[in-house]
């Protein structure tokens, strides 16, 4: 068999980098793309360009960008992958509201260009669309699954919902290779520091060790279906191995509290949230989704996926994860 080759769009974040990994314990060849900036930003990965068994070969890396296409299409072409997970696109909600033309442009035109450049490639490629659990915005029932319809509530989830439903129309129309994870907030040490998850981490911490004393946050009474990341990343690779494309919801199925999760992480380390937590407005969003709770049972049947770590352990180990980092 063949060498299994992927691109990764967004191979820098954190959902990224632990895909990456995982394809390279599987023994693909992994193209990412990386978009140019003037201070590097691959912490995430340095430590598998930087391991020897990994080699520039297996992990090649190009610079290009979701607003430059023809860049992406001349690349795929030159690469022809046999899997593309894209990842990559703005991706915190809140600031949805702030930059939304960015939002939608990266999250649901980007998607289009790469599904017609998908369907001019004349090569078999398997596509996997990053979709969120923010396409259904304040659904009518929980917990969701792949057929609760769309009502997304803010421009983040709107351009996804866009892009999911495209992926469907494509897949239909074209029998593009086109499958939408629709993921729930999933969390992880490599978790960027102004989501709600990381920032209290972060925070307990900092306050345990004494370099802070306060964490403002916006919206404690907010329930998130909150699981770990490396174990998505797990179930996006599950997604693109059937023979048939298919939508699958990524969840736990558990919904918790901001609060929840405070009790979590600053309990690992004995410090009590409420003499630390203030509120600041500016943390509120405009609208607030809410009701979101995954059914992930089509992916436990057809995929054999299962989250595994659900809280309190995943605050735990994002608090030490933290604390290890303050101490290096
Ligand atoms: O951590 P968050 O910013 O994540 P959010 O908005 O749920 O989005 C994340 O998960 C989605 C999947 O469901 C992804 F599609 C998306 O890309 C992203 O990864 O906020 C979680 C909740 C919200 O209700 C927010 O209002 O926390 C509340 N919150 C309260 N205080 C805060 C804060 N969120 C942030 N970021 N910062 C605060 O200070």
């Amino acid at each position: 068999m063949s060498t299994p080759v992927a691109f990764i769009t967004g191979i820098t974040g954190q959902d990224g980098s632990y895909l990456t990994e995982l394809l390279l314990q599987k023994g693909y060849v992994v193209h990412g793309l990386v978009r140019r900036a003037s201070m590097f930003n691959r912490s995430r990965i340095d430590h598998l360009r930087a391991d020897a068994t990994v080699g520039a070969e297996r992990l090649v890396l190009h610079y290009g960008d979701l607003n430059d296409l023809t860049s992406v299409r001349r690349l795929l072409r030159k690469i022809l992958p046999t899997e593309i997970y894209h990842l990559a696109g703005q991706s915190h909600v809140g600031l949805s509201f702030e930059i939304p033309e960015v939002t939608c442009g990266e999250n649901g035109m980007a998607v289009l260009g790469l599904l017609e450049i998908i369907r001019d490639l004349g090569h078999p490629v398997r596509f996997y669309h990053a979709a969120s659990s923010e396409i259904f915005g304040r659904p009518a029932q929980a917990p969701q699954d792949e057929q609760t319809p769309f009502n997304p509530v803010n421009p983040y989830g709107a351009a996804k919902a866009f892009a999911t439903q495209l992926c469907r129309i494509y897949r239909d129309s074209y029998g593009v290779y086109a499958c939408s994870g629709i993921a729930y907030n999933h969390e992880s040490p490599r978790r960027g520091e102004n989501f709600v998850t990381r920032k209290i981490s972060r925070a307990a911490a900092r306050i345990k060790r004494g370099e802070q004393r306060e964490l403002a946050l916006g919206n404690l009474d907010a329930r998130r279906d909150w699981g770990y990341a490396p174990e998505y990343a797990e179930a996006m690779w599950r997604v693109l191995q059937r023979d048939q494309p298919d939508d699958f919801i990524v969840a736990t199925g558990e919904t918790h509290s901001i609060e929840d999760f405070l009790s979590a992480a600053f309990g690992s380390v004995e410090l009590d949230w409420r003499k630390h937590v203030t509120f600041e407005s500016r943390f509120v969003r405009p609208a607030e989704a809410w009701n979101l709770s995954g059914n992930p049972a089509k992916a436990k049947k057809l995929l054999g996926w299962e989250p595994a770590t659900r809280l309190p352990r995943l605050a735990e180990l994002m608090v030490r994860a933290d604390l290890a980092s303050l101490s290096d």
